[in-house]
């Protein structure tokens, strides 16, 4: 029997089932994986808002990642929704203590309106407790400069500037999500040495909402079944690309509505 790759997600909840780990376990559901979910926090969310947020405590957090590293362990984990400084401490620990392979920080520090959502000293333990821990590490463009502490990043080259200082602070490998181009969304990966860039058609929707929850998920997937970096990078920003594709007609709420990541069959 075919085994399916075992993934971890460490995130919040999304109530309305675009982003946070609905994203992340319906993104590994299409792609054959075995999802499990860690929940740091639920929110109550929908397309045009994050009302409300219940965090779960340190302990318990820490108890649910002894469950299942303990007993299941992971082929790829991938970190989301961690706004509270004792929530990143006690992630990373549990990292440290049980080392699994192929961990994607997927640094969630805005909403999908792209305003920051958690206080500065979130972004400071990301350097000192996580980045260091990071096979890679995926900020969109606009978390990027939250994490630089800097304004925008609206040029190929400043986005590759914070990639590189991303590289210094402890992450092996850095993608940086979503540079507009007027026709074209670009995604810049650097390894350490190279850049490459990883491109798609621009689609005129307001339905992205988790789309760079979709994006890490599905790197992470691909990364436990084999694929190197740039494989995985790629297969996953196409399976996202259409994911888009699929649903950019779909109105499910007045504002930015979910991927579509099942294709009908
Ligand atoms: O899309 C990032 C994200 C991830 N997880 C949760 C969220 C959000 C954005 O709002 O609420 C739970």
């Amino acid at each position: 029997m075919n085994e399916p790759v075992k993934l971890l997600t460490i995130g919040g909840s999304d109530s309305g089932g675009a982003a946070g780990i609905q994203a992340d376990l319906k993104t590994w559901t299409a792609l054959g994986g075995y999802g499990m979910s860690v929940l740091t926090a639920v929110t109550a969310q929908n397309s045009l808002t994050v009302k409300d947020v219940a965090w779960m405590t340190p302990r318990f957090v820490q108890s649910q990642l002894e469950a299942v590293l303990s007993d299941y362990g992971a082929a790829a984990v991938k970190t989301g929704f961690l706004g509270r400084a004792e929530l990143i401490i006690s992630v990373s620990a549990l990292l440290q203590k049980y080392k699994p392979i192929n961990i994607v920080i997927d640094p969630v520090l805005v909403n999908h309106r792209q305003q920051p959502m958690f206080p500065d000293a979130v972004r400071q333990l990301y350097f000192c407790y996580l980045l260091p821990l990071a096979d890679l590490v995926t900020p969109n463009v606009t978390e990027a400069a939250v994490l630089l502490n800097t304004s925008t990043l609206d040029s190929h080259g400043k986005v590759r500037g914070a990639a590189e200082w991303l590289h210094r602070r402890g992450a092996r490998q850095v993608l940086i999500k979503g540079f507009r181009e007027p026709e074209e969304v670009v995604d810049i990966l650097f390894d350490g040495s190279t850049f490459t860039e990883f491109r798609q058609p621009l689609i005129n929707t307001l339905n992205t909402h988790g789309s760079g929850d979709v994006l890490s998920a599905a790197i992470c997937a691909y990364l436990a079944r084999g694929d190197d970096m740039e494989t995985a990078v790629a297969k996953a920003q196409q399976f996202t690309h259409r994911a888009i594709r699929r649903a950019a007609n779909w109105r499910l709420g007045g504002g930015h509505g979910p991927l579509a990541l099942f294709s009908k069959k």
